[in-house]
């Protein structure tokens, strides 16, 4: 508690556990929950680095406690990652969304049905959990629609073994059955884990089961057919079993934030030990002849699911490469445009 009469209120740590926009809900360390404000300092530079959110749950800040006892947000620690999606809105503009920073594990989940597993998704969200080193997974719900249903079981069989084979952890749950829970739950421990997938999928339905007190809202049955239906709506970091877990609001597309086309090959992980092996350095493994990545497909040493979903990829990857160079030259000026400033390279 700050004196009243004291001048300089006292500086405290803590963590943002809960995002809704211009307020945040942060855990300080001695274990009392603020809510708290940023100052505007931290607007101006977060526009500045393109980002929707200046702050994410998982985010470590500086903060002192005014006489309302609400927080006032002084400062940022630098994070050790952070896990962003392509922000929408409009074609064009380009922008950041941060998920979560700080994190340990991401999981990407799907459901078997209501929504079917979308590998598109899947693979963009692998893509980029791997632009920043972040460890991920797959959590496959709903295996109880299963049952009987044999060509469903055979899709999922084929999507687990494809991750699980190219090492990334797989493990289909079940929030009404309990499958699978056991294992999430012994994954999240003493770590920060986040799990993000689309609308529906049962995201907080699975955090309830591993931790019955969270209580978190999920769609009621019958609900769930209503498109754009959304039950989470900010991202929430939570203590699930015996670790930090971001619940997340559901995303339709998972859109790439700024990537390189010619980086897109190297994150995904079976196609690194191809890549030296190409005639072209910069080859983009789609109609180059001397392709190693190529030949690998023919091979049947990637999949022509995986590959398919490099090529469509890297086109939509191309397309915002192109607008957001743009967007840069309308703000800084085209380096090789007479009449512009030319940019100064160090
Ligand atoms: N059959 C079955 N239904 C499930 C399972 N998990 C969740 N559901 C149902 O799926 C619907 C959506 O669950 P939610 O937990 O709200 O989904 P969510 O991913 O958190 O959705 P958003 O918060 O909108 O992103 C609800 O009707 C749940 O009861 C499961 O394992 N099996
Ligand atoms: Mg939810
Ligand atoms: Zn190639």
């Amino acid at each position: 508690m700050t004196d009243a009469a004291d001048p300089s209120p006292e500086t405290r740590h803590g963590l943002v556990i809960r995002s809704t926009g211009s307020w945040y809900d942060v855990r300080t360390d001695d274990g009392e929950d603020l809510r708290a404000r940023i100052r505007g300092r931290f607007r101006l530079d977060a526009l500045e680095i393109d980002e929707t959110n200046p702050l994410a749950v998982g985010d470590r800040v500086k903060l002192t406690v005014g006489d309302d006892e609400t927080g006032f947000i002084t400062d940022i620690e630098p994070r050790e990652n952070q896990l962003s999606r392509r922000a929408p809105g409009k074609r064009g503009a380009v922008r950041e969304h941060v998920i979560v920073a700080n994190v340990d594990r991401a999981w990407c989940v799907q459901s078997t049905f209501g929504p079917k597993v979308n590998p598109g998704f899947v693979d963009r969200f692998l893509v980029a959990a791997e632009t920043r080193h972040i460890p991920a997974g797959l959590l496959l719900n709903k295996a109880d629609l299963l049952d009987g249903n044999e060509r469903a079981e055979e899709a999922m069989a084929f999507w687990q073994e494809l991750y699980e084979g190219l090492g990334y952890p797989v493990i289909l749950t079940s929030a009404v059955t309990g499958r699978g829970v056991e294992t999430f739950r012994a994954a999240l421990a003493g770590a920060v884990s986040v799990v993000a997938g689309p609308s529906g999928v049962g995201k907080s339905s699975l955090l309830n089961s591993v931790e019955p007190g969270l209580g978190l809202r999920t769609s009621e049955i019958g609900e769930k057919t209503q498109k754009g239906r959304h039950t989470t709506t900010f991202a929430t970091l939570l203590e699930a079993g015996g670790g930090w877990v971001a619940d997340t609001p559901g995303i339709r597309e998972f859109g790439l934030w700024d990537l390189a086309p010619e980086e897109l090959g190297g994150y995904f992980v079976e196609f690194r030990p191809y890549l030296d092996d190409c005639r072209f350095p910069n080859c983009t493994h789609v109609h180059e002849p001397g392709c190693a990545v190529q030949a690998a497909v023919d091979a049947d040493e990637i999949t022509p699911e995986r590959y398919g979903s490099y090529v469509a990829m890297l086109e939509t990857v191309e397309e915002s490469h192109r607008a957001s160079q743009q967007a840069r030259w309308r703000t800084q000026g085209r380096p090789d445009d007479p009449d512009e400033p030319v940019e100064e390279i160090e």
